[in-house]
């Protein structure tokens, strides 16, 4: 059994009171490693590090260039270390090993390069006062202390997301993993020592919501706090922050609609709708979890839809010919069988799967990609996230129809369209509740391009320059050059 520690201020430490908690591998159910129950205590060496780092320290005062350069040394680490960190980030939260590298660490990769390249790019303005004795401009300066708090279902992407603008920016950062998949943003805390950044630049502490987390979000020294998970993880975290006026990024959950019309071409909709939930399990924030069929493409869709679902091969998510990998974690496991339950006892028809199975004898948690057809919109199904493989298909008529059945739910993080009218669909892109809206496609996405939500799903933004913008604040100076400043009175 492998026993982790923390990494803060340069250097691993054993949490303040001794003590541990088990992390599982999801294919087998079985504990693999031993990770830091960390504490107020360790929160308090975590930040005040970060605090030196940014405050008393280079970091802070630091040439743009230069950080920017240590900044690009951190995806070069990435790089060196991407088998290493895949591995991992497979063992503790059962993501398909295909579906991170080389595809996903690229990505970590880029992000890296992409706000190095930022870091001695954060241009001011002059203000045109009009009065030429007044010299007024801004700046956009960095927070100081941040703190990054990150989910289960992707933690290497979701940490580096708040990683590479935070530090680009000129922040130092104290992460806080899910405590059901840590392991591996501990790994990444070993890969990125080699970019040999000031100690405290990078900090990462492990544990529970309510012993380290909320620890980390009211430490007086934390002044800006970005958070990926639930609505009511968010909820919490935010109103912890709002009592120290604390600045919040929130990355929260969803249940993404996928509007598919008459004209849509079969095949290719199919492929692109079960794309867009089964693959991750469904553990995905955009997961485009509610179908929307018109009425007559309705029992082709549905046929054909069956069909691809069920050629789905749950497995090791280690082997590239899996389709589906496990559920992360035996706690969600149980939720994600809940919603299954609800949904049976609330009258949608189970179209398919519905089952926990055990693919080849795995002794993990698998559940079938499973599909509900005859759901209404007051059914649990289709206003719950369940951030698992369960499909909820419901059917309208007419255009407006559509759009108002995809409106009708407090998450707005994504939307898909499938149709061969391109009016239609820039008319109805224009008019979807969603932070990010896919024509005749679902889940592309890079770094440039800015990701978040609206309404409970969120709000900020992380990737492209909006990603950057969350990581500053603005500050306005006046110069006057007056020769004289008359009495006021
Ligand atoms: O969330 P939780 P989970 C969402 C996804 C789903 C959820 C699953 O939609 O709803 O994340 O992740 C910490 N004070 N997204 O179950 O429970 C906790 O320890 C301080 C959206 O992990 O909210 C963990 O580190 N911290 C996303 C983190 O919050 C607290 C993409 C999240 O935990 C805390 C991926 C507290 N009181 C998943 N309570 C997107 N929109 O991009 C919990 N935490």
């Amino acid at each position: 059994m492998q026993t982790y520690s923390y990494y803060a201020d340069g250097k691993w430490l054993e949490p303040a009171n001794g003590e541990y908690f088990e992390t599982e591998n999801p294919y087998t159910g079985e504990a693999w490693a031993q990770i830091p129950r960390c504490n107020e205590k360790d929160v308090e060496i975590a930040v005040q590090a970060a605090y030196r780092a940014h405050h008393e320290g280079p970091w802070g005062r630091m040439n743009p260039s230069e950080r920017g350069a240590m900044v690009r040394r951190l995806g070069d680490a990435v790089a060196n270390h991407a088998d290493r960190l895949a591995e991992i980030e497979t063992r503790d939260n059962g993501k398909r090993r295909v579906d991170i590298h080389p595809g996903l660490t690229s990505w970590l990769i880029d992000s890296f390069y992409y706000y190095a390249g930022m870091a001695d790019k954060l241009e001011g303005s002059v203000i045109p006062t009009g009065r030429d004795e007044i010299l007024n401009y801004t700046r956009h300066e960095p927070f100081g202390v941040v703190a990054g708090i990150t989910a289960w279902n992707s933690p290497l992407l979701i940490a580096i997301w708040k990683l590479a603008p935070a530090l680009a920016a000129g922040n130092s950062i104290v992460l806080k993993p899910s405590e059901f998949a840590s392991a591996s943003t501990l790994e990444l805390m070993k890969a990125l020592e080699e970019a040999d950044l000031p100690s405290g630049v990078i900090n990462t502490i492990t544990g529970f919501g309510a012993e380290a987390g909320e620890p980390l979000v009211t430490h007086e020294r934390v002044r800006k706090i970005s958070f990926t998970g639930s609505v009511e993880g968010g909820a919490r975290v935010a109103g912890l922050a709002a009592r120290s006026i604390k600045s919040v990024t929130m990355e929260l959950g969803g249940k993404s609609p996928q509007l598919v019309f008459d004209d849509a071409r079969l095949a290719d909709t199919v492929h692109g709708v079960c794309g867009g939930i089964f693959p991750p399990a469904g553990q995905s924030c955009i997961a485009g979890s509610r179908l929307l069929l018109q009425a007559g493409i309705y029992d082709s869709f549905v046929e054909k839809l069956l069909e691809v679902a069920k050629r789905a091969k749950l497995g090791d998510p280690n082997d590239p010919h899996t389709s589906i990998g496990p559920i992360a974690n035996k706690i969600h496991f149980d939720r994600v069988l809940g919603h299954i339950e609800c949904a049976r006892q609330s009258g949608a028809t189970l179209a398919c799967g519905g089952n926990a199975v055990n693919p080849g004898g795995a002794t993990g948690w698998f559940i079938e990609p499973t599909i509900f057809t005859d759901v209404t919109p007051q059914m649990p199904l289709a206003r719950d996230e369940v951030f698992g493989p369960v499909l909820a298909v419901m059917r309208f008529d007419t255009e407006e129809e559509a759009l108002q059945m995809a409106n009708d739910s407090n998450f707005g993080l994504a939307a898909g369209i499938w149709t061969e009218d391109h009016r239609r669909a820039l008319n109805l892109a224009n008019r979807l509740e969603a932070g990010t809206v896919y024509l005749n496609n679902y889940f592309d996405a890079c770094t440039q391009s800015p990701v978040g939500g609206y309404k409970q799903s969120g709000y900020g933004r992380e990737n492209g320059w909006e990603g950057m913008r969350d990581f500053l604040q603005t500050k306005s100076v006046w110069l006057s050059t007056a020769r004289e400043i008359p009495p006021p009175f």
